[in-house]
């Protein structure tokens, strides 16, 4: 018997056990008799189902935990953001309209690596040791991977790790070494290094779909972790996306053109601008040669390896959809703000592109559920591990906690549970997906987590004491893009950072400037405001133990640091 059919019998058992109860409101109305034949049959009952324990476990839900890269709330249609009107996501659309979307879902360290092992292990970076993307995760540490293959379910994750080492806690893995390629990509299976034809993400989805068809145990529940590199720099979309968005124009962000003349001095001394960084070839493959005839060596990095990988077709697929659009590029030679257009389009576009074969991916997982037969007891969710700058500040990348990257996407369906197209404001995090798991797996939540179970929402109710704020810190400094470290505290209408290596301080005021254009650190209006957060940014860090280093930098570091961006 298969296991949605034993666990649909021993409901139905429960079921009827507890009909025939039912018809005495109370024990002592029941004839001597039917007491003593109730008692019997209770003890049976119980028997059976020890007899069929698999069935006690087939109960309980299966859990498709489908999760993208850098793919920020502003890029799915369902969050209504000023990227709605692109249309980029059908699917994931449309699960939000069968389940429950979070509109306030954060993370608590926005980077790849420190976001996902805050999910295996339900702690903040300081506490399961991942604060940077420089670290190796410590497999041996608890997760809840490994809690729910000790409860009995089948788990297996495909795509994205970024943790470095070998999985534990999964059945089945292949996971991208690092951040892995788009096009024929190597994948790590526990027997070695296996090189895989296509495209990234209908790899990883294919790769999913096979082991649901064929791969899982007959009799568990299961935990599937998809985990797509898309849409990650350097955004190269499948072949048949190529030539998507080419007749529309992409809609601008209202601060592409951000100078940062309010913010605290870091955020003037990053390295993340559409206009200064993100360069022309190595992120938008437009082609140079003719400028710099000796292109090949001197962008001997990730898409430039790539492309060097393709297949025959491929490049030729690559080559007709660029080629045509490079030549005019030269032809128009845009400059200054205009450049900036042109690099934010080509950029955006490459960028929706990948999207839509994520959201492809989510369409396709859903429509297997379907065929399965697994969709009435499966919960789908669907995530990214932060947000992302589309041009957004003139950005691209994360690591602030502004608003854009701090937001993480989480909707979740999970059938006759949440609330086909309802939305919730409660403040929830990463932190929490793993204890959210396990209490889905009726399973116990290890002491050391540090989330909160996200259960009593999706269930719909309103806990009187959910959290009020929640807490962030960002550690990878200085290194690629220039971020400085900082903490900080958002609550419903505000948000407190402290970028401690410089002592500089910003405070803004979503409500008044959801765009946080606005430090009103100095600001005298917010004085009690400002003292209440630094109050509840000192009960955070103490609540989740954070005693990492957070020393201010003696003056010559900081000036030094200050002049030499200041000179690029
Ligand atoms: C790479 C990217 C960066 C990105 C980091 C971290 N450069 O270094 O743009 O910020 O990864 O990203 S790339 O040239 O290799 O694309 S993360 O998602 O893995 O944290
Ligand atoms: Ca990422």
């Amino acid at each position: 018997m298969s296991h949605e059919k034993t666990s649909q019998c021993s409901a139905r058992c429960t079921r009827r056990m507890h009909n025939s109860l039912e018809l005495f409101r109370t024990e002592s109305e029941m004839p001597f008799n039917f007491r003593r034949l109730t008692v019997q049959t209770c003890l049976l009952a119980l028997l059976a189902c020890l007899v069929v324990a698999p069935a006690v476990a087939a109960d309980r839900p299966n859990i498709l935990f489908i999760f993208s890269d850098d793919h920020a709330p502003h890029a799915i249609g369902a969050y209504n953001g000023w990227l709605k009107e692109v249309d980029p996501t059908p699917n994931i659309d449309k699960l939000a309209e069968q389940g429950m979307l979070f509109e306030n879902s954060f993370c608590t360290n926005s980077i790849c690596g420190p976001s996902r092992a805050v999910i295996l292990s339900g702690k903040h970076s300081h506490k399961n040791g991942f604060m940077n993307n420089g670290n190796s995760f410590d497999w041996d540490q608890q997760t809840f991977a490994k809690v729910l293959q000790k409860s009995g379910y089948n788990t297996a994750i495909y795509g994205k790790s970024h943790l470095k080492g070998a999985p534990q806690g999964f059945d089945d893995w292949k996971v991208l070494p690092g951040q892995g390629l788009y096009y024929n990509p190597d994948m790590k299976t526990p027997n070695g290094m296996k090189r895989i034809e296509g495209h990234c993400t209908d790899i990883v989805t294919d790769l999913a779909i096979e082991w649901l068809k064929e791969g899982r145990e007959d009799g568990k529940p299961f935990c599937l972790m998809v985990q797509h590199k898309a849409p990650h720099r350097n955004w190269m979309p499948a072949e048949r996306h190529l030539h998507l968005y080419d007749d529309i124009e992409i809609p601008y962000p209202n601060t592409l053109f951000d100078k940062w003349h309010d913010n605290a001095p870091p955020a003037r001394f990053q390295e993340l601008e559409i206009d200064r960084h993100m360069h022309l070839n190595f992120d938008l493959f437009v082609d140079l040669t003719a400028d710099f005839p000796d292109i090949e060596g001197r962008f001997d990095r990730s898409a430039w390896r790539n492309l060097k990988r393709m297949t025959p077709a491929q490049t030729k697929a690559w080559r007709d959809a660029y080629g045509p659009k490079d030549a005019e590029f030269h032809k128009l030679n845009p400059q200054a703000d205009d450049l900036v257009r042109w690099k934010f389009q080509r950029y955006a576009k490459n960028y929706l592109r990948c999207v839509k074969g994520v959201d492809e991916s989510v369409g396709k997982l859903m429509a297997t559920l379907d065929q399965m037969d697994l969709d009435d007891n499966t919960v789908v969710i669907y995530s990214s591990d932060q947000g992302f700058y589309i041009g957004d500040h003139g950005w691209y990348d994360k690591r602030w906690m502004y608003e854009e990257s701090l937001k993480m996407p989480f909707i979740c369906k999970w059938p006759g549970v949440t609330k086909p197209g309802s939305r919730v404001k409660e403040l929830i995090q990463n932190l929490d997906y793993g204890e959210t798991f396990i209490e889905m797996a009726g399973a116990e939540i290890p002491a050391e987590m540090q989330g909160k179970s996200l259960v009593p929402l999706l269930k719909g109710e309103k806990p009187d004491d959910w959290r009020k704020s929640i807490y962030y810190h960002y550690y990878e400094y200085p290194s690629v893009h220039m971020v400085p470290r900082h903490y900080g505290v958002r609550t419903e209408q505000y948000k407190l950072i402290y970028f401690y290596q410089f002592d500089e301080w910003e405070f803004y005021d979503l409500k008044a400037d959801p765009d946080e254009l606005q430090n009103e650190y100095e600001n005298e209006k917010y004085a009690d405001q400002i003292a209440a957060h630094k109050k509840e940014l000192t009960r955070l860090r103490k609540h989740y133990d954070d005693q990492s280093d957070t020393g201010v930098m003696p003056k010559e570091w900081q000036d030094e640091v200050r002049n030499q961006r200041a000179a690029k």
